[in-house]
């Protein structure tokens, strides 16, 4: 295993519950990392409450963090890690800033969650799609798309693992040598897929990983799974397999508590979103026992 790193984190903060940097920084630091979050948007839940209020920063305001950080010589990070972003505006300024730390640290790994949806329903500005697929995908170092996000990234239509591993080759030629399609609904499995291009242009190494699908819904699940990928691919930088294996059984760890602590006091998991038991799982997400194996191709 190789050192860990520094990693600029943006995504959106919640003063309550865990989705966004409030679900990925803590994961991030358990596992060693130096983390500095700049919080996209700043609300007091996540939007599948009923209602919520807050604060959305602009481009130029991330811009200005940028700024204040170049002028103390700050901008030296290992990582940059982003979620989900709300307008094209502030999609192009965090390119402006790929730009920069790249020129600072040319090996800067950039690991994009292209947020942009699920179960066929956009629920960022449609204009953002375009924007991810011809700006953002080509400067990637890791890719997390779900099975949505996928076919909107390549235009497939995904229903089986073929497909999935089709729309990894088309994510790969565009840009990115890791990628992983967080999940696939197959049956009652959701379906990871795994793809690492080792060489640019040579036949990527591949993996899947079948997860069984809990009943209920999940809120934050994409940005710790996200966050972990980064983790532990860090750690094992040419075995994506054995990453994503430690993610997985890390994540769903996280989920059985969660479902578990809901039901124990009396509360239907099936009726509304749940908060991930983050901070309860901290051992599991330091030391993961792997239950959730990977299947090479
Ligand atoms: P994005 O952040 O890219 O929009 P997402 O939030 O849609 O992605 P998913 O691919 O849906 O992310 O989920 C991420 C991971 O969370 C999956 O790989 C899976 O391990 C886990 N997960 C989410 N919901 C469930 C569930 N109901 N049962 C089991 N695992 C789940
Ligand atoms: N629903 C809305 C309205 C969102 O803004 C987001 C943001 O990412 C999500 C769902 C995604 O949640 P998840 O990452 O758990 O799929
Ligand atoms: O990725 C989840 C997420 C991130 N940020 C905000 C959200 C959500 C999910 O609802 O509301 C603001």
């Amino acid at each position: 295993p190789s050192e860990t790193g520094r990693v600029l984190s943006i995504q959106s903060h919640t003063v309550h519950g865990y989705v966004g940097n409030k679900s990925a920084v803590f994961p991030l630091e358990i596992l060693g990392f130096d983390v500095d979050p700049i919080h996209s948007v700043q609300f007091s839940n996540h939007t599948g409450y009923p209602s919520f209020k807050g604060q959305v920063l602009n481009g130029q305001q991330l811009w200005d963090l940028i700024e204040g950080l170049e002028t103390n010589d700050l901008l030296y990070y290992t990582h940059l890690l982003t979620g989900y972003i709300g307008s094209v505006s502030f999609l192009d300024t965090v390119l402006e800033v790929v730009n920069k730390l790249r020129f600072i640290n040319p090996k800067l790994t950039y690991v994009c969650d292209p947020v942009m949806g699920d179960e066929g329903k956009l629920y960022v500005p449609p204009e953002l799609v375009a924007v991810y697929r011809e700006k953002v995908v080509p400067v990637a170092s890791m890719l997390t798309p779900n099975q949505f996000e996928a076919e909107n990234l390549t235009g497939l239509r995904i229903v089986t693992e073929k497909d999935g591993l089709e729309a990894c080759n088309i994510l790969h030629a565009a840009g990115p040598s890791k990628v992983v399609i967080t999940s696939i609904n197959i049956d009652d499995n959701l379906l990871l897929i795994g793809s690492h291009e080792k060489e640019k242009g040579q036949d990527p190494e591949r993996f899947k990983i079948v997860i069984p699908k809990i009943p209920a819904y999940f809120t934050g699940t994409g940005d710790l799974m996200t966050a972990l990928l980064l983790g532990w691919s860090n750690k094992y930088p040419d075995n994506l397999d054995r990453a994503a294996e430690l993610a997985v059984s890390s994540l769903q760890a996280v989920l059985q508590r969660t479902v578990n602590d809901y039901k124990r006091s009396g509360y239907d998991p099936q009726t509304s979103s749940l908060e991930i038991r983050l901070i309860q799982s901290q051992d599991d997400i330091r030391n993961p026992e792997v239950i959730y194996k990977a299947e090479k191709y």
